[in-house]
C-alpha cells in the first residue's frame, strides 16, 4: 500500500472524512483490493453481513417524453409505435395485481408527458393509497416534480405536499445523473438541472420525506465530474439530512443518442461502488442494482461497500430498453438465495429500512 493509500485508510479506520483529492486518487489507483477493503469496512459498520431487498413493483405510467435525454432508450414521442400512456384504470390495475404477490412498494416513475395534467399523477397516487394503504408509495423523480411544478403552476414544495397528502412515502433517485450543468446541457438540455434536482429532494427533506439518490455514470464525464457529484450529494445530506440510499447507475448505452459508446467495465462499476461508499460517509445505504450490474457483479458489490441490492422489481422497463441484459423481474426466492450464495444475510425490509424479516 503506497503513502496516500495508507493516509485514505487511516481516515476511513479512524472516521474521518475523505476530501476531493482522496476521491481522485482512489478513482486513479489500481488497487481494487485495498479500496474493496476499505468500502467493505463502512459497510460491516453500519450493516454487518446484511443485505437488504425489497419486495416492490415498478410501475412506468408512460414512456411519451419531451425531455428525450441523449442516454434513455425508454422515452418515445407521441407518434411512435412503442409509445403508451397507461389510462389512470390501467395504473391502478396493474399496481393491484401485484399486491397479492406480497409487494411492500410500489414504485412508479413516469416520463415529461406533453399533455397529461398534474391531477393525472396525483390521482393515481391517491387511488393506490386508498385501496392499499400498508404499501409505500415511492415515486415521481425530483426531475418530474419539477415538471410537474411547470405545468401546474404550483411550487416544488406545493406539488410534494399535494402528493404528500394524496399517499406519496417518499421519492426515488432518478434524473440526477450528473449534477453539472455543462454535461446536462449535452444529455438532457429539457429538464431539472443540477441545482433544481438539488432543491427539490431539500424540499421533499424539509417536508419529512425520505429520497433516494443515483448517479449515472460511464458517458461523457469525467472521474472529477463523478467525485464533485457526490460531494453535492454529501453536502445536501449533511445540511438537510433525507438520503436513504446512494445508487449509481452504469450506463447501458443500447438504443440510445449514445449507442457509440462502450458499455462501462465490472470493474468500474465496482470501484465506483467502492469510492461512493467511501465518500457518502452520511448515507447509510448503497444499492448494487441488480437490473443493470447483473447478478455476478452485483453479488460481488457485497464484497466492496454495496449492502443492497433493491428488488424483485417486476416489471422494470427503462433499464432493459437500453439493453440490460438481466430478466425483468426476479423471484423473492431468487433474491435470497443468491444473497445466501454470496455468504451474506438476506433482510427483506419495507421503503424507509425497516427490517420485516431476516432469512
Ligand atoms: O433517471 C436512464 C437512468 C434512472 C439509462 O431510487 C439509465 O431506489 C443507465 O433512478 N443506462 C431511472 N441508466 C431509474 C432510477 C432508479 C432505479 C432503481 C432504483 C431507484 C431508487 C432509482 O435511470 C434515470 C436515469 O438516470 N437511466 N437511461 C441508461 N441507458
Amino acid at each position: 500500500m503506497d503513502r496516500m493509500m495508507q493516509s485514505i485508510a487511516d481516515k476511513v479506520k479512524n472516521q474521518i472524512r475523505l476530501s476531493k483529492e482522496d476521491g481522485l486518487y482512489l478513482y486513479q489507483s489500481t488497487d481494487l483490493l485495498a479500496i474493496g477493503e476499505l468500502a467493505r469496512f463502512k459497510k460491516q459498520a453500519v450493516s454487518g453481513a446484511n443485505i437488504f431487498f425489497n419486495v416492490n413493483q415498478h410501475i412506468n405510467l408512460t414512456n411519451i417524453c419531451t425531455s428525450r435525454c441523449k442516454f434513455c432508450a425508454f422515452g418515445v414521442d407521441a407518434d411512435e409505435n412503442a409509445s403508451y400512456v397507461m389510462t389512470p384504470q390501467e395504473a391502478f390495475e396493474y399496481g393491484a395485481a401485484a399486491v397479492e404477490y406480497g409487494i411492500t412498494e410500489f414504485h412508479i416513475v413516469s416520463a415529461m408527458h406533453p399533455d397529461m395534467p398534474f391531477d393525472y399523477y396525483l390521482g393515481i397516487v391517491r387511488d393506490l393509497h386508498q385501496a392499499f394503504p400498508q404499501i409505500h408509495i415511492q415515486a415521481f423523480t425530483a426531475v418530474e416534480i419539477f415538471y410537474f411544478a411547470q405545468i401546474s403552476g404550483l411550487s416544488v414544495r406545493q406539488v410534494l405536499q399535494a402528493l404528500q397528502d394524496a399517499g406519496l412515502g417518499s421519492l426515488p433517485g432518478g434524473g440526477a445523473e450528473i449534477l453539472n450543468d455543462e454535461i446536462r446541457s449535452q444529455l438532457c438540455p429539457r429538464k431539472a438541472m443540477s441545482q433544481d434536482w438539488l432543491d427539490v429532494h431539500r424540499t421533499a427533506h424539509q417536508l419529512g420525506m425520505k429520497t433516494n439518490c443515483t448517479m449515472l455514470f460511464g458517458h461523457i464525464e469525467s472521474c472529477e465530474d463523478r467525485i464533485l457529484h457526490l460531494l453535492a450529494l454529501r453536502q445536501l445530506q449533511d445540511e438537510e439530512p433525507g438520503f436513504q440510499a446512494f445508487i449509481p447507475l452504469p450506463f447501458l448505452p443500447e438504443n440510445t443518442g449514445l449507442a457509440h459508446l462502450k458499455r462501462t467495465s465490472a470493474v468500474d462499476d465496482i470501484k465506483t461502488l467502492a469510492i461512493s461508499r467511501l465518500m457518502l460517509d452520511n448515507i447509510d445505504h448503497i444499492k448494487a442494482f441488480w437490473v443493470m450490474l447483473g447478478i455476478d457483479v452485483a453479488q460481488l458489490a457485497f464484497f466492496f461497500g454495496a449492502d443492497d441490492i433493491d428488488g424483485t422489481v417486476y416489471e422494470e422497463k427503462i433499464m432493459h430498453a437500453a439493453g440490460a441484459r438481466t430478466g425483468k423481474a426476479i423471484s423473492k426466492e431468487d433474491i435470497i438465495a443468491l444473497i445466501k450464495e454470496a455468504g451474506c444475510i438476506p433482510v427483506e425490509r419495507d421503503t424507509l429500512y425497516n427490517v420485516l424479516k431476516t432469512y
